[in-house]
């Protein structure tokens, strides 16, 4: 296993960034923090850990401060991007911007610094949604959104990376992640925080839809293991159970004490993926992760950190 002391987080001050933030003050003697603090990025995330990492704020397509920084760290984890599937749908220009061209900025500089190990964030969705069975690393790319074309767009520049510049890149596709911190905007803190008011939860279409949960923590721990693994690949990252979307609202409403009757079915999001599914077996065999989170005990965490932080979580 590599000895490295320092990594830069991009997009720490996010939801998957802060908690990755909080896992790696624990492992590495320097953590650096890159965010531009969108709409979706607080420092407030990083409430009691300000004082153990170097905080920059700024957007991963500045060159001079992706450099400056990249002359410090030895290992880089990109999980800037712009997130949220509906917003992608009102305009895509975001999405390009940060998850296409500050991708490609921050791979292209790795040729003129000496990071031991860049690790690219991408998603489940890259490769669309199947009705049946699991996709698998090899699978080709199949976005139905602006947001998942974008991460898809990312993986084929990784890929030019990987076949032009022999540049040390690892791709992490994670199934949904959910836990504390997370944007309101998204499903599960979205309804948590509807339920405790008395509001109704909007959901899209008949509310069969179905994603695969993986409890932030125990992503964290799959993604530091993949950081010490050390190898160029794509890894699959599942969560260990799927729900439909009219699951998880139930399973939030039962936790909450709040009537089913706050359920409002919706018009259906535009190009709805039906059914996300990865199969992880890659990262099992050469990693050997083992999530540590079933749904059941995830979600009363998260409900449980809504329920204290919902006046600052609004
Ligand atoms: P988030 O929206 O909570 O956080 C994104 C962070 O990136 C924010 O702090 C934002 O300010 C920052 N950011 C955006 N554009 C930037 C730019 N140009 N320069 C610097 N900072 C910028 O998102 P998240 O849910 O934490 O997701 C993190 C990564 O994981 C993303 O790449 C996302 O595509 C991917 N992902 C998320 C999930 C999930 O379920 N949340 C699942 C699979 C993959
Ligand atoms: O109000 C809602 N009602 C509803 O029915 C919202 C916000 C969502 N939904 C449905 C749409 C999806 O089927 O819930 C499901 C989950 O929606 P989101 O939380 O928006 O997540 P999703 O679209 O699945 O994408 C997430 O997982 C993959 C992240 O936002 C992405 O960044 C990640 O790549």
């Amino acid at each position: 296993m590599p000895n490295r002391d320092s990594i830069l987080i991009t997009g720490g001050a996010g939801f998957i960034g802060s908690n990755l933030t909080r896992a790696a003050i624990e492992r590495f003697e320097e953590v650096y923090v890159l965010d531009n603090l969108t709409y979706a990025g607080n420092i407030r995330n990083l409430h009691s850990v300000e004082d153990k990492i170097t905080f920059i704020e700024g957007d991963i397509r500045e060159h001079e401060i992706v450099s400056e920084i990249y002359e410090q760290v030895e290992v880089v984890v990109n999980l800037a991007a712009e997130s949220h599937v509906d917003r992608s749908i009102k305009s895509g220009i975001p999405f390009l911007q940060s998850n296409v061209e500050g991708a490609y900025v921050l791979m292209e500089l790795l040729q003129e610094h000496d990071v031991d190990r860049f690790i690219q964030m991408s998603t489940d969705e890259v490769y669309g949604s199947i009705e049946e069975g699991e996709f698998s690393e090899g699978d080709p790319l199949d976005p139905s959104s602006p947001y998942s074309a974008s991460k898809a767009s990312a993986d084929l520049f990784v890929n030019a990376c990987w076949e032009t510049y022999d540049l040390p890149i690892t791709i992490v596709r994670p199934t949904n992640i959910y836990g504390p911190r997370q944007h309101p905007e998204k499903l599960i803190p979205k309804f948590t925080l509807r339920a405790l008011s008395g509001d109704r939860l909007p959901l899209y279409g008949d509310g069969s839809n179905v994603r695969q949960w993986l409890y932030v923590k125990d992503f964290c721990n799959a993604l530091l293991q993949i950081v010490d693994h050390d190898t160029d690949g794509i890894y699959n990252v599942a969560g260990p159970e799927r729900r439909s979307n009219i699951e998880v609202t139930k399973a939030i409403l039962e936790r909450v004490g709040a009537s089913e009757s706050l359920i409002e079915f919706v018009a259906d999001r535009a190009g709805h993926d039906k059914r996300y599914a990865i199969d992880d077996s890659k990262l099992q065999e050469e990693i050997g992760f083992d999530p540590q989170y079933g749904f059941a005990a995830g979600l009363d965490e998260t409900i449980e950190w809504y329920r204290k932080h919902r006046d600052s979580y609004q």
